[in-house]
């Protein structure tokens, strides 16, 4: 959060900052506090078709009645290192701007031809000069002109409650008010019938609620999604 900076401050500025600093941990712990007491939270299981934990996947929720957590706007990366995109799957809500630098010494020309944002960034370096703006929902693969075994996903979700699965499988929905939700989960180039249907759920103000989706794929490479049909 930058408090190593401190160190940096004339020593009349220090005292300060310090005691701002003691405020700011005390609201600090208070919010925590108090959220711990009336947030709801769903923590969602993704396993494939054999029971072992999907990396990767997505959870989403769209809130059917209640009051969306507030999230700071933030601008999203999908870097390009050592010819591979990073992360290789990313969810962002509809309306982020994602800048896609190219941390290679050789250029990378990144396109989608995906309907929910058709775009390309011809051959670069380094950063492109203004990020993109994704502002319809959907599924968006994208791939490198010079590459063709560079291939990442995106998921732009009309919700500001989504996720990833660690490596357990395990994606947590946080901070919700008590309300009603339709949680989805995502996998990379899936498609129904593969993809668990939506589960509807009721949530109380101080209740964590555990799911499962179970995809009917077979078991993928840890972090490494593919691509279902090649597109
Ligand atoms: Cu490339």
């Amino acid at each position: 959060m930058g408090f190593s900076n401190v160190s940096n401050f004339m020593p009349n500025k220090t005292y300060l900052l310090s005691r701002s600093f003691r405020n700011f941990a005390f609201v600090a712990a208070a919010l925590n506090f108090t959220a711990q007491c009336i947030a709801g939270q769903i923590s969602a299981q993704v396993n494939d078709a054999t029971g072992q934990p999907l990396v990767d996947a997505v959870v989403y929720a769209n809130i059917v009645s209640g009051v969306a957590p507030t999230r700071p706007k933030r601008e999203v990366s999908v870097e390009q290192i050592n010819k591979e995109f990073v992360p290789p799957v990313s969810v962002i809500q509809t309306g982020t701007m994602v800048n896609f630098p190219n941390r290679d010494k050789v250029r990378h020309h990144v396109y989608s031809f995906s309907p929910a944002k058709t775009f390309e960034i011809k051959l670069y370096s380094g950063v492109p000069g203004k990020p993109i703006l994704f502002d319809m929902p959907g599924e968006i693969v994208l791939g490198c002109n010079i590459h063709d075994s560079m291939i990442a996903y995106m998921l732009v979700v009309d919700t500001p409650i989504f996720a990833k699965t660690d490596k357990r499988g395990i994606a947590v929905l946080d901070s919700l008010s008590a309300g009603e939700y339709e949680v989805h989960a995502w996998y990379p180039g899936t498609t129904p019938p593969a993809t668990p249907a939506r589960q509807k759920l009721k949530l109380s103000a101080v209740e964590s609620t555990a799911i499962t989706f179970a995809f009917n794929l077979k078991p993928q490479n840890p972090g490494v999604p593919k691509p279902s049909t090649g597109k």
